[in-house]
């Protein structure tokens, strides 16, 4: 257990080698500037800001060998800060920084011969394969390569790991998803909660479902946020809004009870794109949430414990 004051490792992925619309580039400084490091200090942590990661070799270009750049070198980082025994908390950055995060991850993970489970809060399934991709943009297909599928040149250092199960893989708050990808998703059984299944249940009974299983497992959790996960209308800065998001308060209630089940190892906040955004709305929105994931609650006491809530 990491105890109440966690060792947090902020890490700056500034990455948009991985999307078409600029200024994802912009993401890591714009949550400094909303005061990222000292909400989560101000709880009581640890916090050490680790500074951008500097990739290995060039990575001007868009693309895959651009990201692979990026990959390896974020890995390392992550993969270190995890042995050092603190908590990595990579702000980007387009999506396809999780796959140095996760690659880092994993390894850690597999060193330790610990299970690994991944929580995807995003509107898309970044499922899409350099064949199946509409767009060919890599932030729309981090999964699909760490998941092990075919069509990737070498993104990560070698030796790799084992692939990560996509059984292992949960998407809450889909609601955007290519043809290819759907059927990839579909044939390798990646978990699912989405907007559907979040109208008709809320977000409580199938979140507890998974860190119930996290926990019943011994699994290192870890969670990418993709900021379109939110509603635009709370959080218009980022490049692929999609209508029919997560409200405010539905994410805070999340990041609540990800913070009450104690599981969370390592987090991604990604795609945050301060050139498209309104006076800095979103980026204060994702600080008031890292901040409700890392300990902030309304009253000094835990909201009622999950056993508490009157069950199906
Ligand atoms: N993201 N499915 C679309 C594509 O281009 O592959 C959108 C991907 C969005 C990626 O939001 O991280
Ligand atoms: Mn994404
Ligand atoms: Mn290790
Ligand atoms: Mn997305």
């Amino acid at each position: 257990n990491l105890g109440d004051g966690y060792r947090l490792a902020l890490i700056g992925a500034p990455i948009e080698v991985g999307t078409s619309e600029p200024g994802a580039v912009m993401g890591p400084a714009a949550l400094r500037t909303a005061g990222l490091g000292r909400a989560l200090a101000d709880l009581g942590h640890a916090v050490v800001d680790h500074g951008d990661v500097v990739p290995d070799g060039p990575a001007g270009a868009r693309g895959l060998d651009a990201v692979a750049a990026w990959t390896r070198a974020l890995s390392r980082v992550v993969e270190g800060v995890l042995d050092g025994g603190a908590l990595p908390l990579t702000a980007g950055g387009d999506h396809s920084l999780s796959l140095g995060s996760i690659d880092g991850v994993m390894r850690h993970c597999a060193r330790q011969g610990r299970p690994l489970f991944v929580l995807w809060l995003d509107a898309h399934a970044d499922f899409n394969t350099p064949e199946t991709s509409p767009s060919g943009n890599v932030h729309g297909m981090p999964l699909a390569a760490l998941c092990g599928e075919a069509g990737f040149p070498q993104l990560f250092a070698e030796p790799a790991p084992p692939a990560l199960a996509p059984t292992d893989v949960h998407l809450f708050g889909l609601r955007s998803i290519d043809a290819g990808e759907r059927a990839l998703v579909a044939a390798r059984r990646v978990g699912v909660t989405d907007m559907r299944t979040i109208d008709e249940f809320g977000v409580i009974a199938p979140l507890r479902q998974i860190l119930e299983r996290v926990a019943a497992r011994g699994a290192h959790l870890h969670v990418s946020f993709d900021i379109d996960f939110l509603d635009p209308s709370i959080a218009p800065g980022v490049g692929t809004t999609v209508p029919g998001g997560a409200t405010f308060r539905e994410a805070h209630l999340i990041m609540e009870m990800l913070h009450d089940s104690g599981l969370v190892r390592s987090l991604d906040i990604v795609e945050l794109n301060p050139f498209l955004d309104e006076r800095g709305r979103s980026a204060r929105v994702l600080v008031e949430l890292a901040a409700s994931l890392f300990g902030r609650r309304i009253l000094d006491r835990p909201t009622a414990p999950i056993a508490a809530v009157p069950s199906d």
